[in-house]
């Protein structure tokens, strides 16, 4: 396996590090759109490097591609849309908090605990966490239930890999998802907004479907705070609120665990949440979406435009019951 970790004085286009992005955010752009043509040097195993995706400036992984199929009118938002206009109540309910606020935030070190029906639970390192897997760019569509949307190239690992490695067990049927408690960097939750930590929960074979993935970086950058550094989870047939932010904590259990949206709202955030513009919010159609940078609202597509891949393991289900 060989891998690709330069360490450039003068960087390339591909290799603007975050911390050049707010020094000049045009060259980041244009950076962002050369990291889409990544080259395949082939399987990276992040194992072979001494920081898988490291953060230091100057460094980058390059990975391989994996899942690309846009749809034909399908174009890639401007990074610097979902940089600027973000959810993440933890920095505040605006959409410009989450940029503002989570400058004090520090995803370095990072450590992992995977516990609950596994026969391998363990608290692990960030770096040994992502070592024995293959990173991907995979360009997925997000549609939040408030009707924005982006389509935003994530670089990242299967979530169905990196959970086996803990052995879940035969009782276990759910998988839940837990964002880091730091009050003191993370201004939102010292306010009510929500229960915290920030929950999330799957069903084991919705955490095992090939597009289910951890993202640690996006654009070929690794991830800013206020998008859910250093490690977030990205499920793009489900509504965004089910992709948690800045994890800590993945639990295997056997009941369908409690999720914080829907302890908040239940009649709004259900459990599900899975993309259809046929189920309306409860205060709003569905049935389209406004696509940051676009001045057309566009249909939103069933199961996010990923009913071939997913729409199976709901079949026979009560959509509006189980929205
Ligand atoms: N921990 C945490 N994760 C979170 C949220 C949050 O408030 N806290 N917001 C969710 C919602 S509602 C959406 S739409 C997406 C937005 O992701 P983005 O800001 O990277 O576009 O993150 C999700 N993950
Ligand atoms: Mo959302």
């Amino acid at each position: 396996m060989l891998i690709r970790v330069k360490k450039t004085s003068d960087p390339a286009a591909g290799d603007i590090t975050p911390e050049s992005v707010y020094v000049n955010r045009r060259q980041f752009i244009a950076a962002a759109g050369a990291a889409l043509g990544t080259v395949v040097i082939g399987d990276v195993k992040a194992g072979d490097a001494p920081a898988p995706f490291d953060v230091s400036p100057g460094y980058r992984v390059q990975v391989r591609p994996g899942y690309q199929k846009l749809g034909p009118t399908d174009t890639v938002t401007i990074p610097f849309s979902v940089f600027a206009y973000n959810n993440f109540a933890e920095f505040g309910p605006e959409k410009g908090d989450p940029a503002a606020n989570s400058g004090n935030f520090n995803p370095r070190p990072w450590k992992i605990a995977v516990d609950g029906l596994c026969a391998k639970p363990g608290t692990l390192d960030l770096d040994d966490f992502l070592k024995p897997h293959t990173f991907e760019d995979r360009i997925y569509r997000l549609r939040c239930t408030e009707t924005w949307s982006i389509v935003v190239p994530w670089v990242g690992i299967s979530l169905a890999a990196a959970l086996k490695r803990f052995e879940p067990l035969g009782s276990a049927k759910f998988v839940r998802f837990e964002t880091v408690l730091r009050p003191a960097e993370m201004p939102g939750q010292k306010t009510s907004a929500l229960v915290w930590p920030y929950v999330e929960g799957l069903r084991l074979d919705e955490a095992m479907h090939p597009l289910s993935m951890l993202a640690v970086g996006m654009y070929g950058q690794v991830l800013t705070n206020q998008n859910g550094a250093p490690i977030r989870l990205v499920v793009p047939w489900k509504y965004g609120f089910k992709s948690a932010k800045s994890i800590v904590r993945i639990s295997f259990t056997e009941v369908q665990p409690t999720t914080s949206w829907n302890l908040r709202i239940p009649n709004e955030y259900g459990f599900w949440a899975n993309v259809n513009p046929n189920v309306d919010h409860a205060r709003w159609s569905q049935a389209n979406e406004r696509r940051l940078g676009e001045f057309m609202r566009r249909p939103t597509l069933m199961y996010n435009g990923y009913a071939d891949e997913v729409a199976s393991m709901y079949a026979g289900m009560d959509l509006v019951k189980n929205f």
